[in-house]
Formats: structure tokens, sequence, C-alpha cells
């Protein structure tokens, strides 16, 4: 899959049409009134969000977009067309980044929800504005005004409730197939996620929530090992995560530190959000178990995807987290 998340690009848009300079021809009158129309509006280059879409990659091949001018206004009074508008297509969660300034000018997080990016120029008054009293046939219009034009960042930060974090292989993508319609890769080999995936898990009383499953972290990722730190933003916008540890591992509380450090690392408030530590792969365990029952003073919930213990529990854990204190 073709996943982007940041893009430069740049917008203009169109110029406003300049006002007309025209008179009434009358007969036996050799300047009538003023008629000259107003220009067309500069069309403006919008940005639209489409939940069909989830990444930027439609938009890697194309730097500039500008919109099209307004026309010329005309005699009679008849005003220029306006210029078209350029809608650009971004996923939900698409922040709009100011390039100069590095401000965050836009965040867009609901479906169909717009940004104007660069608003056209004005369209300029023809002379028919400038008649006066004194002046009753003004030889001037009024010329368009430039369009806005700037270079935009726009950064993919997915909006989700619940973010996996674990090693490669403990089992994020299978869970997020297990528990939503979604169907990641998975894989018995390490980074078989290389870019995120997301999943919606109904929840009862007709609530959802959406899971975000990224690419395994290793120790170091911050440092650029593995694939690194690059996905955490998009966990960044979830209000609890679930630790993956898998019941297979050598060491599950040093790999929980592995993981916790790499969340540090990285900023954010990542390693201060609300946890739930999960147990992966329960049906592996074998014999008396030597399982931590503490990580970090948190109980730690023993799940399978293969069999199914433990994940109606993991979900109601998730749900009493997300929706506790709301009414109905
Ligand atoms: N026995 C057993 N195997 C599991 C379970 N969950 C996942 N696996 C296996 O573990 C391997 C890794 O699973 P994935 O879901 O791809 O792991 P991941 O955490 O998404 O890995 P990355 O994408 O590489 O970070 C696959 O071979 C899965 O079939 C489980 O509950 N029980
Ligand atoms: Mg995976």
């Amino acid at each position: 899959m073709d996943f982007i998340d940041e893009i430069v690009i740049k917008v203009k848009g169109g110029r406003g049409g300049d006002g007309c300079v025209s008179f009434r021809r009358e007969k036996y009158v050799a300047k009538g009134g003023p008629d000259g129309g107003d220009g067309g509006n500069g069309g403006s280059v919008i940005l639209k969000v489409d939940n069909n879409i989830s990444t930027l990659f439609d938009l890697k091949h194309k730097k500039m977009y500008k919109a099209e001018s307004g026309k010329q206004g005309r005699g009679k009074k008849m005003h220029g067309r306006n210029g078209k508008d350029i809608i650009i297509n971004v996923p939900k969660g698409t922040l709009v980044i100011d390039y100069e300034t590095g401000r965050i000018i836009g965040d867009l997080k609901e479906n169909e929800e717009i940004f104007i990016a660069a608003k056209g120029g004005r369209g300029g008054w023809g002379n028919s504005h400038f008649a006066t009293p004194s002046k009753r046939t003004p030889d001037y219009a009024r010329q368009g005004t430039a369009g806005e034009e700037k270079t935009l960042k726009l950064e993919l930060k997915l909006l989700a409730d619940v973010g996996l974090v674990g090693l490669p292989n403990a089992g994020k993508s299978t869970l997020l197939s297990k528990v939503s319609a979604a169907r990641p890769k998975i894989s018995d080999y390490p980074f078989t996620t290389i870019v995120p995936n997301l999943g919606i898990v109904k929840y009862y009383d007709y609530k959802s929530f959406v899971i975000a499953d990224i690419p395994g972290l290793i120790k170091g990722a911050h440092l650029g090992k593995g694939l690194g730190d690059r996905f955490l933003r998009h966990i960044e916008r979830t209000k609890i995560l679930v630790i993956m540890l898998s019941s297979q591992s050598a060491d599950i509380l040093s790999e929980y530190n592995v993981l916790m450090k790499e969340l540090k690392e990285f900023g954010h408030g990542l390693d201060e959000k609300p946890k739930i530590c999960v147990i992966t792969k329960g049906d592996l365990i074998e014999g008396p178990s030597v399982l931590p029952d503490r990580i970090d003073g948190l109980e730690p919930l023993i799940i399978s995807s293969v069999t199914g213990r433990g994940i109606k529990e993991l979900i109601r854990e998730i749900g009493v987290k997300l929706f506790e204190g709301e009414n109905g």
C-alpha cells in the first residue's frame, strides 16, 4: 500500500478578473453612461476531507495547485465569470502547516470538512460603480487582486482512539483482524506491518472505537532502528495505548521497558497515555506460568487471538476506559 503521511505543496488562488471600462451606446450621444461590469473572483484552492482515502499518496505527483482566474467584466454591466475552485481531497487527520512559519493553520478532523488553502483574488469593479454627479463618464475600473499564494506542509496524523504498541511479531495485526473488519497482513516474520492500519471495533450500545495498528517498535527505534519512530505520530492522538507483549518473550518486563523507553524518547506525551498491558499468544503458554503478575503496577490481561481468550475482556476494558463517565 502506498502510504504517504507528509507532503509539501504549493497552492495559489486565481487572480480576480479586472473590471471593465465601457459606456452605453446610445443614439446621438457620444458617450453614454458607464456600463462596465465587474471582474469575476478568482477560484480558491480548497482542501476537503474524504473518508475514503487514508493516505496523502495521491498528492505525491503534483506539487503546484493553481486555481483558475476570474474573467474580465464586460459591457452592459456583465460580470466576468468566477474562476473555478480546485478541490484537493485529503484523508481525515490531515494537519495543514504553513511551511514558512511552521505554524499549524488547519486540522481536518471530520468527513467533508473543508479548509481554504489559498483564497482566490477579488474581481475588480467595473466603471459603472464610479459614476458621480460630477464625473458621469468615468474612464477607469479596478483591477482584480492577486490570489493568495502559500507553501503548505500537509501532515497526516491518524485519528484513532486506541493504539497498539509492541515489538514486531507481538500479534498486533492479528488482534486487529480478530476484533475488526480490517484485514492487515499477518506473518511470522518481524516488520510485516510497514504502514499503519485502522480498524473499527463495535462496542455495545451502538458505540464503536477505532484501533490503530502500527509497525513494531524495537530498541533504538527513536534512533531510526527498524522502521524507527516514524509511525508513532499516528498514535499521538489516541486516548489509550494497548501495550502488547508476547508470552513467548524471554523477558517480558524488559520488553515492556524497551517499549516505554521508545515512547518516552519520542515524546509528545506518548508514555503518559493511559495504558492496558496485554500478554499475547496465551494459547502458547505451557506448563506452570512464569508470567509477571504486575507490569508497571498494572495487571496484565492474557489474550489469545487464536482461541479468543481474553478478547472480550480486552474490548470491555478499552470501552470502559474510553466511555467511562459518559451518559447512556
Ligand atoms: N499461537 C498464536 N499465534 C499468534 C497469535 N497472535 C499472533 N500470532 C502469530 O504471530 C505472528 C505475528 O503476528 P502479527 O499479527 O503479524 O504480529 P505484529 O505484531 O503485527 O507484527 P509486526 O507487524 O511485524 O509488528 C503470526 O505468525 C501470527 O499468526 C496468538 O494469539 N496465538
Ligand atoms: Mg503487524
